[in-house]
């Protein structure tokens, strides 16, 4: 929500830092929906690790003052072809006053997800760590059923790590426990990260639809299309990570052969042709590890990619 005055920024061009939210949307009340369209909330974290802890809790702050500038939303955006959000309406909560209790945390975010469904509205997560997925996809009971397009480097197939079922390693298997998921689909594997040849035989065993990788550079982007149904509600789970670490230095599991910005939003674009996107979550970006705001900036690009086709297929927008 900052940004420093002495930095060489586009917004400087336009009247310098702003005090609102990620991408000069108004700042609101925390379970106040007022009739916006989409609700932006950060979380530092849902349930850490005692290993690494909480290492992206800056994330949400350095995702908002990536890219940002008094009256944005009335420029035009070429990746959207119009204005940011076509018209409609969003607001940003802040950041969730997470803490040391970890169910606490869960519950804060869960609760806080629900209240923008119940409006009808939809929700950007900005994290934190890849356990915030977990209490997300929680508050979609009674607003399923969901489909869940994981992009990540990694499967996230892990039954628990240290004692742990509530943590990023988790966040699939958790997500396929819930009986309101119905599909999921995992893009970006690659390399070696938790995974035991057992979890993906329970994922496959579970009906995941899997595209690694390799299969996406020979195959291209259209078979992760078609392994989603046509008018689905599809939550989007982005853990960062999923980019090549050339375009996101800053994540803590950073695996070559990842995805360009260009390609995370044309496949985003052909889901929103067919699909409800429901919700989305920007996981995984930690801002010590970036290099000169780089990946800040590609992370505040895809979330507003996520917001302008979001609301593009909201009714009225145009
Ligand atoms: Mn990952």
């Amino acid at each position: 929500m900052t940004s420093d005055d002495d930095e060489l920024r586009i917004g400087n061009l336009f009247g310098g830092a702003i005090s609102s939210g990620l991408f000069d949307i108004p700042l609101g009340s925390p379970g106040v929906v007022d009739g916006a369209d989409i609700v932006v909330m950060g979380a530092a974290t849902a349930t850490p690790y005692a290993s690494v802890g909480a290492y992206c809790a800056d994330g949400p702050a350095a995702i908002r003052s990536a890219v940002g500038w008094p009256g944005m939303g009335e420029h035009y955006d070429f990746d959207l072809g119009g204005t940011l959000l076509a018209g409609r309406t969003a607001v940003d909560w802040g950041d969730l006053p997470v803490g040391s209790d970890f169910a606490e945390n869960r519950e804060l975010i869960r609760s806080h997800i629900a209240a923008v469904l119940d409006a009808g509205a939809v929700p950007i997560l900005l994290g934190g760590d890849d356990s915030i997925p977990i209490p997300s996809l929680a508050a979609y009971e009674g607003h399923g059923p969901v489909t869940v397009l994981q992009l990540d480097a990694h499967i996230d197939w892990r039954d628990e790590v240290q004692g742990e079922k509530q943590g990023l390693s988790s966040n699939m298997r958790r997500a396929s426990e819930m009986a309101w998921v119905d599909n999921i689909v995992q893009v970006g594997a690659r390399g070696s990260g938790s995974a035991r040849p057992a979890d993906l035989a329970d994922a496959e065993g579970w009906g995941v639809q899997f595209f690694p990788m390799t299969a996406v550079r020979r195959s291209g982007l259209q078979p992760i299309v078609d392994a989603i149904a046509p008018g689905s509600r599809v939550y989007v789970a982005l853990d960062i990570d999923a980019l090549d670490p050339s375009v996101v230095p800053g994540v803590i599991g950073p695996a070559p052969g990842g995805f360009e910005y260009g390609t995370v939003v044309d496949l985003l674009e052909m889901v929103a042709a067919k699909t409800h996107i429901v919700g989305f979550n920007l996981a995984e970006f930690a801002p010590s590890a970036d290099i000169g705001n780089r990946g800040a900036l590609v992370a505040a690009r895809l979330a507003a990619t996520a917001m302008g086709l979001i609301a593009r297929q909201r009714p009225g927008g145009s």
